[in-house]
């Protein structure tokens, strides 16, 4: 473990409704995919650990679901798991809209929850690409009023705007700490899991409606094979389970164009990622009502 007094260490939690772009910034700030990223609600499933490394510093951020109304136990242990990631952190990152005029409910459960840590908080004010300097101005001040934040950081993902302030502004809030991951190290989560999100992205990015929502990705194999020609290869093997037949054909689409689709996107990012051919086969099957069985959807609940 490396450690010496100039060194900075520590554990920062992200907060926010579904869709903020939670996950946008902490893939910015990583440089690499660790988490799936969509135009969609409630992307983010998991409590996910990222890890950002500097010269003397090492970040290590939670991602975790949106908050929003659960409208299932999927949406009960998400809302939970947001929660629970945020205890035992030593920064809380709430992240808003800055294109919202008010303080709806989901910020304010959020808000209430941080008021009651007494923790240390930055706002961080995402998609500033999208609004006007009064716009901006008004919405630091009607969050300002609420809490004493350490900090208040308007960002822009889109447009890399004040990423750099705002691992700064981290790093200023830090105390001297160890290096808790080896510092080549940017995720938590298994080679497995990193494709599992991939292909789920692809599905999350390319679906419509509730399709969405009811599906989840199980990588059953993952191979690397050696082969005569001068590439390897990695053989994957995915399940797509979805809530209904009728979601089924949708995924497979007219002439299975749907899915070869999400198969070829996903394969490109995962060729990307493993830096090796991949050969990917997509797999899709019904599996009605996962989503309020308590049982399966235990998996998803904080380690
Ligand atoms: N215009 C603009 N769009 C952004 C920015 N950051 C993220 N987005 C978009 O916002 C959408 C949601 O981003 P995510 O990172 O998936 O949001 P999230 O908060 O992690 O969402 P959940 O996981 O559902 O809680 C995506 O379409 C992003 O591309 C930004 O700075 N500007
Ligand atoms: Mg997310």
């Amino acid at each position: 473990m490396e450690s010496n007094d100039n060194f900075k260490s520590g554990f920062v939690s992200m907060l926010g409704r579904t869709n903020v772009g939670k996950s946008s910034i902490i893939n910015a700030l990583v440089g690499e995919k660790v988490a799936a990223v969509a135009n969609k609600t409630q992307t983010t499933r998991t409590a996910i650990r990222a890890i950002v490394n500097r010269p003397n510093l090492q970040v290590i951020f939670v991602d975790t679901p949106g908050i929003h109304k659960p409208k299932s136990k999927l949406g009960d242990v998400m809302v939970e798991t947001a929660f629970g990631s945020s205890t035992d952190v030593d920064i809380i990152l709430f992240v808003v809209d800055a294109a919202s005029t008010e303080i709806g409910k989901g910020d304010r459960i959020i808000l209430d929850k941080i008021i009651a840590s007494g923790k240390k908080c930055i706002l961080v004010i995402n998609k500033i690409d999208l609004v006007k300097k009064e716009q901006l101005a008004k919405i630091i001040d009607l969050y300002s009023k609420e809490y004493n934040f350490i900090s208040v950081v308007p960002v822009s993902v889109v447009k890399n705007t004040n990423l750099d302030v705002l691992l700064n502004e981290i790093a200023k809030n830090l105390k001297p700490g160890p290096a808790y991951y080896n510092v080549d190290e940017y995720t938590d989560q298994t080679l497995r899991q990193l494709a599992e999100e991939t292909i789920r992205e692809k599905a999350l990015k390319l679906l419509n409606d509730e399709v969405p929502h009811g599906i989840y990705v199980e990588v059953s194999k993952m191979k690397y094979r050696k082969t005569l020609e001068k590439e390897n290869i990695y053989d994957i093997s995915a399940t797509i389970y979805c809530l209904r037949n009728s979601h089924k054909g949708i995924i497979i689409g007219k002439n299975g164009q749907m899915l070869k689709k999400i198969g070829t996107y996903a394969r490109q990012d995962l060729e990307k990622m493993l830096d090796v051919k991949v050969n990917l086969q997509l797999w899709v099957k019904v599996k009605e009502d996962w989503l309020n069985d308590a049982n399966f959807v235990k998996k998803f609940k904080l380690q």
